[in-house]
């Protein structure tokens, strides 16, 4: 038995979960005063985004100390109280791991930059200049170059994401002795696992290939020398033998642009990698010419198609890992739901969807009471460093006008998640005394904690009978998952399967009233309505039915 295949994580992000100092920012003491209301939510796993030292360039995932807590957030016994107290309550935490990069301002870049032939120069990426130009002509995460000249040595470093994040170079052996011990230094304080920030990075190519160049655009696309490279399993491998293989523990690897046959070989069980993986096919559902910032219109056929091939890609070998929403990512009621009169339903409808595949949920903060998307009104409300430097090059570089950029920001941007989280209807929602470092959402007084606890047909409720539902029946876990209706543009339904049983999910994605119908050869003899959206009266069928706008049901079929 694998229990990470039965839990269902909770993301904390914690600079805006809650604040128990009154600067503004939420901190460890802050999520140790909410266990109870998480034990309350039934969640198994607490996922805790960044909490390490950090000049906070990309709110902690920029860290500069692996084994020290951010002064914002604590002390380390602050820290040891939260594990504790989570342990007490029977709930596991599972840190972010990011050594994809570090900060520069981490002790070992310092040293690597001061000289040549410092013992930590290899430890990160340097390369001299090619006529007069960077080494390559990639494009960074966060806009402009991936390489940063510096002065003292008259070389440039590789940085995939911001210039205060150079990458360190994995082929180097005893960094990668280093990182295990860290490693091993919080799995023996009692941490209960590893979410791995863009782990599929950390392997490059060594040769450094010049990057596909995109018509009108300054740098090209280099991902291909970096996602997935030419060490990586061997990398994961050495690191699941010396470390991971030594606890029993939870492990998920953040691995944008991977297929489902690549997280087989991350996930496979004889593989000895990882548990599972973040994909982002599904989030990149409209994504444009400029990405995420230039939204196209998408079906929800392509959705449907998208979950499906990783629902069928890893049912004999491999894991998913389920979610509508991150720290990186649009409120999911926002953006695949109805964040207006269909707040609440349109919002259970979406949990019920994701809940009953196969997989391992993950619940981003605030999702469980339905927060939405913010649209701020001026640039600089905004915090986040990929926003502001993406609004810089494509407004000031003329490729999308203010207008399209700001809209694409409220539909898009990372913000829309990081606002705080709201306890209740005083002001700034309860999150903090003094000053919140973003924010907070204007709705507040409408969607809080206190009125979903107080509110017995609340999402918050929802999401508990969903994971409750999880630990009573062995299908939703391990059932099989069969689409039907494939062509359907408003409702995604589908079945699982397990030995006699079957569920049957059946959720509308649209403000309309479409017909359902229950395709044929589907049989059983009795069944029993496990959770609904919507009241529905005992002896309704449901083999023909119109459904009601944002509808979710699911049967169990006997
Ligand atoms: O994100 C990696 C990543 O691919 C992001 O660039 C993500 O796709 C993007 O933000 C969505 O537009 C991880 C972390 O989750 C993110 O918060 C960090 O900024 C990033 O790595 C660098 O550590
Ligand atoms: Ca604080």
């Amino acid at each position: 038995m694998a229990w990470w295949k039965e839990s269902v994580v909770y993301q904390i992000y914690p600079r805006s979960f809650k604040d128990s100092n009154g600067d503004g920012i939420g901190d460890l003491k802050g999520i140790t005063s909410k266990i109870e209301y998480l034990r309350k939510l039934g969640i198994d796993v607490i996922w805790l985004s960044p909490i390490y030292k950090s000049p906070n360039d990309d709110n902690g995932y920029d860290i500069s100390d692996y084994q020290t807590i951010m002064d914002e957030f604590g002390t380390m016994k602050d820290f040891d109280e939260l594990l504790e107290t989570a342990h007490q309550n029977g709930i596991k935490i599972m840190m972010d791991l990011v050594v994809n990069h570090s900060s520069d301002e981490h002790s070992w870049f310092v040293e690597s930059k001061s000289s040549k032939d410092n013992i930590k120069r290899d430890w990160y990426i340097w390369k001299p200049g090619k006529n007069g130009n960077e080494p390559t002509n990639w494009e960074a995460s966060f806009k402009g170059s991936t390489w940063e000249y510096d002065e003292t040595t008259g070389e440039y470093y590789l940085h995939l994401f911001s210039k205060k994040q150079p990458d360190l170079n994995w082929e180097n052996p005893s960094l990668r002795r280093e990182i295990y011990n860290m490693m091993t230094w919080w799995l023996d304080k009692g941490i209960d696992g590893f979410r791995m920030d863009v782990i599929n990075f950390i392997s490059k190519d060594t040769r450094y290939p010049e990057g596909e160049i995109i018509e009108g655009k300054k740098y090209g696309n280099g991902s291909k020398y970096y996602m997935n490279g030419p060490r990586i399993h061997e990398f994961l491998q050495e690191m699941n033998k010396e470390v991971l293989s030594k606890y029993d523990i939870i492990t998920v690897g953040e691995t944008p642009g991977v297929t489902p046959d690549e997280a087989k070989l991350y996930t496979g069980h004889n593989r000895n990698e990882l548990n599972m993986v973040f994909q982002f096919e599904h989030m990149g559902l409209g994504d444009g010419s400029e990405g995420k910032w230039s939204n196209q219109p998408w079906k929800l056929s392509d959705l449907k198609q998208t979950l499906t091939r990783w629902q069928k890609g890893l049912e004999d070998d491999g894991w998913n890992s389920l979610y509508w929403n991150n720290h990186d990512q649009p409120r999911v009621v926002s953006r695949f739901g109805n964040d207006q009169e269909y707040r609440v339903v349109s919002a259970k409808m979406l949990a019920t969807c994701l809940h009953m595949l196969q997989g391992t949920p993950y619940i981003y903060q605030g999702e469980e009471i339905g927060m939405t998307n913010v649209s701020f009104e001026s640039l600089d409300q905004y915090k986040d460093i990929e926003t502001l430097n993406a609004y810089n090059e494509l407004v000031s570089g003329h490729r999308l006008s203010k207008e399209e950029m700001m809209k694409a920001i409220h539909d898009r941007g990372r913000d829309n998640a990081r606002t705080p989280i709201h306890w209740d209807g005083t002001s700034n929602a309860g999150f903090t005394t003094g000053t919140p470092w973003i924010e907070v959402n204007p709705n507040y007084k409408e969607v809080n904690v206190e009125r979903s606890i107080k509110d017995k047909g609340s999402i918050f409720y929802f999401y508990q009978k969903l994971i409750r539902l999880r630990k009573e029946h062995e299908i939703i876990v391990y059932g099989r998952y069969d689409l039907i209706l494939e062509n359907d543009e408003q409702i995604y339904a589908y079945t699982r399967s397990l030995n006699e049983e079957k569920l049957l999910v059946i959720c509308n994605f649209s403000l309309e009233s479409p017909k359902f119908t229950l395709p044929e050869g589907i049989e059983y003899t009795s069944s029993k309505l496990l959770i609904s959206n919507y009241e529905v009266i005992d002896d309704e069928t449901f083999t023909d039915f119109v459904m009601k706008p944002y509808e979710a049901r699911v049967y169990k079929l006997i």
